[in-house]
């Protein structure tokens, strides 16, 4: 069985980007659901239970075809929210200079990549996230992805992610995500990308 991991700061810590209901029904009800799904479908076939949930979605197509597609959106689902609570922090830091550089080299600098992010959020026309993926070259890139398709079943490595799913921001931001995208900006976990880059 996979189990639930604790948001990694206190409830109302993102308050007011990110406020302390939106973070509780988030994480207790929408991540916790993911989970019981992906649970419940790999319980068909137990021996899934021995890799991680990244191999899992990883060779997503070698999943049984029985349970592939509730892997995909409540295994993407719980590996998503899991990465989305570490990214994000009260406390983040600032983008290291190797990450930095790459960002510079790749969009012309931290102001300009935070735009283009923006941009891609803001028009993705989905229920999904955007990311900042690097791919086994070490190039980086920001694609968005629909309901719980995940970047490394595509074989790439998600550095950054936002999920614009509208149960995201909805209590606070209505439809507003402009906003949202805005005010997440403000609790981005650096540490976390500089840590994950060019690993
Ligand atoms: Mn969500």
């Amino acid at each position: 069985m996979f189990n639930l991991p604790a948001l990694p700061y206190a409830y109302d810590a993102l308050e007011p980007n990110l406020d302390e209901e939106t973070m509780r029904i988030h994480h207790d009800k929408h991540h916790q659901a993911y989970l019981d799904k992906f649970n419940a479908a790999l319980e068909k076939h137990p021996e899934l239970f021995d890799m991680t949930v990244e191999e899992i979605l990883k060779n997503l197509k070698t999943i049984p075809e029985d349970i592939q597609t509730a892997v995909r959106n409540n295994g993407g689902g719980f590996y998503h929210h899991s990465l989305f609570w570490e990214m994000m922090s009260p406390d983040g830091g600032t983008p290291s200079d190797d990450l930095t550089a790459a960002l510079a080299s790749t969009f012309g600098g931290l102001e300009e990549f935070k735009e283009k992010f923006t941009q891609e959020a803001a028009l993705h026309f989905a229920s999904g996230w955007t990311w900042l993926v690097q791919d086994s070259e070490n190039k980086l890139s920001i694609i968005s992805t629909d309901n719980q398709d995940s970047p490394v079943t595509k074989g790439l490595l998600p550095l950054l992610g936002l999920d614009t799913w509208e149960h995201a921001y909805y209590l606070k931001y209505q439809n507003r995500r402009p906003e949202y995208i805005k005010a997440w900006w403000d609790v981005v976990n650096w540490n976390y990308v500089n840590k994950k880059l060019n690993s």
